[in-house]
């Protein structure tokens, strides 16, 4: 199987599985389940939830085991993403191309949709125990997780983002923004991968290393996109970073530099990949990941 394939059976099991997980039916919360169904099926890419499942493949672990794992973290990205779009956030009307979830609903809705991701993801783990994970794995998991996604990750990094685009920033300052705002998260789905498959506390924190690499990178892409990119393939205006006077690599180091720095992260991402087994599909997403285009 080439790299594509492999990639595409990845994502192709994890939307399967994530229509599957958690039934998102509700009584009383019928809107507030429309709106997550609307922002969980509205064209993400699944890599943290893709990475999930390759690392636990690296490791030697079923992909099964790795199932509930790959969506909790998928549910915390794409409620990280509804209130990330809210006007008190970046205030974006559009994600993906299309409207974000405040505007095809309202306000409220989206901060609920959001909560209900953030919150269910913590259920979705405990069903790992279904299927064969035991309570050590996932209390583990548990722990990473929430750590990865609160004041010492997203929820941090995310604070400094708001602060540094009403004061300004230099490259240390917007480093660690993007350690914080987006390479927690794609920690948490590569060590969660490594937890299912059973890893040893070296390999993960090897793993740990590869992600933050990895994230760096693709935060610095997500940048240079932003300038560079093609609308109709971002499904976003071009310069609205810039627009909003948000702090970015591109803004402190210019587009050369940080396209540089890009480069260096995805080394540094595959130096720590080459000290793992068998990587042959995470040495593709890498680079992959450096050259895309959404
Ligand atoms: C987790 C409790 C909790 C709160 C979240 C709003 C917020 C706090 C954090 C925002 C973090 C954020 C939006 C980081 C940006 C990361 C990033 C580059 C997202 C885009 O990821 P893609 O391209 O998205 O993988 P797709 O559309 O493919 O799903």
């Amino acid at each position: 199987m080439n790299f594509k394939q492999q990639l595409n059976k990845y994502v192709d099991f994890i939307n399967y599985w994530l229509e599957k997980i958690l039934p998102l039916e509700s009584l009383a919360g019928e809107r507030v389940c429309d709106a997550m169904k609307y922002s969980l099926t509205s064209g993400g890419k699944r890599l943290r939830p893709v990475l999930t499942l390759a690392v636990c493949d690296m490791f030697g672990g079923k992909l099964e085991s790795a199932v509930c794992f790959a969506c909790a973290v998928e549910y915390i990205h794409v409620g990280s993403l509804i209130h990330d779009d809210l006007p008190c956030m970046d205030d974006d009307d559009l994600r993906r191309g299309k409207p974000s979830c405040h505007i095809m609903y309202d306000e409220a809705t989206a901060v609920l949709a959001g909560d209900g991701f953030f919150l269910s993801a913590f259920e979705i783990l405990t069903l790992a125990k279904n299927f064969g994970l035991d309570d050590a794995k996932i209390l583990k998991a548990c722990g990473f997780l929430s750590k990865m996604s609160s004041f010492c990750g997203m929820v941090g990094g995310q604070d400094m983002d708001m602060l540094l685009q009403k004061n300004g920033a230099d490259w240390k300052k917007v480093e660690i923004m993007n350690h914080y705002k987006t390479s927690s998260l794609i920690q948490a789905a590569c060590c969660l991968g490594a937890i299912a498959a059973g890893a040893s506390e070296s390999e993960i924190e090897t793993v740990k290393k590869y992600a933050l690499a990895l994230g760096l990178a693709f935060q610095t892409r997500d940048d240079i996109l932003d300038v560079v990119g093609d609308e109709s393939v971002l499904g976003k205006p071009i310069g609205s970073d810039v627009e909003k006077n948000k702090s970015s690599s591109v803004l402190v180091l210019g587009l050369e530099k940080a396209t540089l720095k890009a480069q260096q992260y995805t080394e540094n991402a595959i130096f720590e990949l080459n000290k793992l087994p068998c990587n042959r599909f995470l040495l593709d997403l890498t680079e992959f990941l450096l050259f895309r285009d959404r």
